[in-house]
Order: C-alpha cells, then structure tokens, then sequence
C-alpha cells in the first residue's frame, strides 16, 4: 500500500464537507430553468403560461367575454416567476411564441425560433469570453422546449416533422399533446403511441438522450418518462368549482375537466418533470450537449477566421449556421 493511501485511510482530513458546502452555496444561488413554447397557432401555449404560473400573465386566445377580441401571440415573449420552497429558489422563465401553420407559405416559419436559441447561446458565450467576466453569467439558455402536437389521432403533420427534427438539434425537445381533454381516454393511448412510433420513424431524437454515465435511478426515470411522452396536457386560464372546491379546469361537453387531476390528464406530470424529476439533468444537458456544440462550432469558427486575418464581424452571425443568412466563418460572432 502506498503512503498516500495511508494518510486517507488513517486520518480524517474533512473534505466530505465539501457536499454540504456545495449545496449552501447552490441554495444561495438558486436555480434558473427557462422553458420555450413551440406549436402550430391556437394548440394553447399561452393558456399553459398562465395555467403554470396560475395567473394571467401573457394574452391568449381565450376571451373573457364574446365582444373581446382574439389574440393571438405576435412575437417572442418571456415571463419569469420566482418561486421559493423550503428555501430553495427556482426561477423559472416561459418564453411563449406566434404559433405557425396559418400563412399561406409556412417555408421557414421554425427560423426566428431557433435563432432566438441560438441567440442566447451567443450570448452566453460572449459573456463567458469577456476578459472581466460576472462571476455567475446569467443564464437565458434554453433549458427545455415544449413542443404542441395537436389532438388529431392522425399522423403528425409534414410541417410538425420537420420543426422537430430542426428544433432538437439545438435543443432538449419534450412533445406534449395540447388541448388532451378533446380526446378520450383510449383515443390519447393510441395517439400517443401512434407518436413515439412516428418519432422512431423519423429519427427524431428527443430528450432525454441515453448516457452511458446513467446509473440505474437515472435510467429508470428516464424509461418513465420516454413511455409517458408526450404529455397530455390541458390549459386553463379560469378557476371552475368541483365539489364546492375552485380548481383550475374547463367545462366541456363531457363534464368539468381539472386540470390538476392526474385521471383527468398529465398536466401534473409535465410540472413535476419540469420542476421536481428533470430539472438539473435539462439545465446540465443543455450545458453539456447543445451549448458545448453551439460553442465548439464557434471558436472554431473564430480560430479559422483569425488564421486567415479575417476580422469577425458583428453581424449576429453564427458559424456554419443556417439560421443565420450569410453564415460560414466569416459570420463568427461571440
Ligand atoms: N379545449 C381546450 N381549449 C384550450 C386549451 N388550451 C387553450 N385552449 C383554448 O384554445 C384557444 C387558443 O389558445 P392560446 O393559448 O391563445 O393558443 P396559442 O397556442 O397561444 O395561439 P398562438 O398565439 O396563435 O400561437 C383559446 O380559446 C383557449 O381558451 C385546452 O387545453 N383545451
Ligand atoms: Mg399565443
């Protein structure tokens, strides 16, 4: 045996504290998780900001009263909510979206949402790079994207595939099925396998990704939730009364829906993966996976650029990037 195994075995030295120490300094810190909400126009994603944060934050098309008009999302909106429990901070950021599929030409419609991720892993990326860099960088990566199927029963559409297959190429992507209360019970299981089979189909690789670092906890919960997606949700933007009690749901014309009851669909489900099961492994999966590309790719790109004597511009311009017009390594901007 060697000696310094000796001294680790024979005399306590105290750095098992280290866990507590991590987790004081994380506590002090807190969490930041940032959720972005992509789907055809209409499928409820403003309605889910506000059913998440169970207040009226962001427009949807929900009217409260039939002379208001309609309104529908025009640009890229984020709303943020702090929320603290047992002394943990969470943060936690929708960016909402204008829908697509209602222009007579949809080339393209998924552009400004990927350039709005990419954007903010530039961004990051810049702050990482400046010689005085902020000791904690604030994160406005996005961490999971919600994507809306609509409640169909049928194949997913063309328009859908495509935007899925763009979309989990920079981010971790979790389908969910909008508007769920529209279908029955077996309708939902049939469609939602009729999904995952369309999916494999595709080769449309959604979270979460397979690890070899997974042990056996990790692993069992990530099964869980690959049998379960996408998630039947519903949205509400209005309290309904069920047995005497005011919770959160819809009238339809099969009854009172709660949106908080696990029978009634998975909107519970989806909060808990987001805020409870999954929270740390999207926030290090978007850090590991889709930013460590996103910037690999540029100071590549940069190096390059700099070994010919060519200045980057700034344009806004991503290396390689086909979200951005011109692209190549001249377009490197960090
Ligand atoms: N039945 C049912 N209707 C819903 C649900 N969620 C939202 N709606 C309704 O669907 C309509 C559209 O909702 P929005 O939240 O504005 O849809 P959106 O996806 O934000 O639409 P865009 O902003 O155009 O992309 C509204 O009338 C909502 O009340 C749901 O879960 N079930
Ligand atoms: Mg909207």
């Amino acid at each position: 045996m060697s000696e310094l195994q000796q001294v680790a075995l024979n005399s306590y030295v105290g750095f098992d504290t280290i866990t507590s120490q991590i987790e004081k300094k994380l506590l002090k810190r807190g969490f930041q998780l940032n959720v972005i909400l992509v789907g055809e126009t209409g499928l409820g994603k403003s309605t889910l900001v506000n059913t998440l944060f169970a207040s009226h934050l962001i427009d949807s098309k929900g009217r409260h009263s039939a002379e208001d008009a309609s309104r529908q999302t025009v640009e890229i909106q984020a709303v943020s909510h702090e929320m603290i429990e047992n002394g943990v901070k969470l943060r936690l950021t929708i960016v909402d979206t204008p829908g697509y599929g209602d222009q007579v030409n949809n080339d393209n419609c998924w552009e400004p949402i990927i350039k709005y991720i990419k954007d903010q892993h530039a961004i990051y990326l810049r702050k990482e790079l400046t010689a005085t860099r902020e000791r904690y960088v604030q994160d406005t990566r996005i961490h999971c994207c919600l994507f809306f199927i609509a409640p169909t029963g049928h194949a997913l559409k063309p328009i859908d595939i495509l935007v899925l297959k763009r979309l989990s190429e920079v981010v971790n992507v979790v389908p969910v099925i909008a508007k769920s209360d529209s279908m029955t019970l077996e309708e939902r299981v049939a469609f939602k396998e009729r999904i995952r089979q369309e999916l494999v189909h595709h080769d449309i690789q959604l979270y979460p990704y397979e690890s070899d670092e997974d042990d056996e906890g990790e692993r069992e919960l990530n099964q869980r939730v690959k049998e379960t997606v996408p998630f039947a949700i519903v949205g509400s933007e209005k309290n309904v009364v069920i047995d005497g009690k005011e919770v959160r749901g819809r009238r339809n014309r099969w009854g009172v829906i709660n949106v908080e009851d696990e029978n009634h669909c998975e909107f519970v489900h989806l909060r808990d993966f987001l805020t409870r099961t999954h929270l740390q492994d999207l926030i290090e999966t978007t850090a590991h996976i889709h930013y460590e590309a996103f910037r690999t790719k540029q100071l590549l790109a940069l190096k390059e650029a700099q070994q010919r004597g060519a200045a980057p511009n700034s344009g806004g311009q991503y290396a390689n990037g086909s979200s951005s017009s011109g692209g190549g390594a001249n377009g490197v901007a960090v």
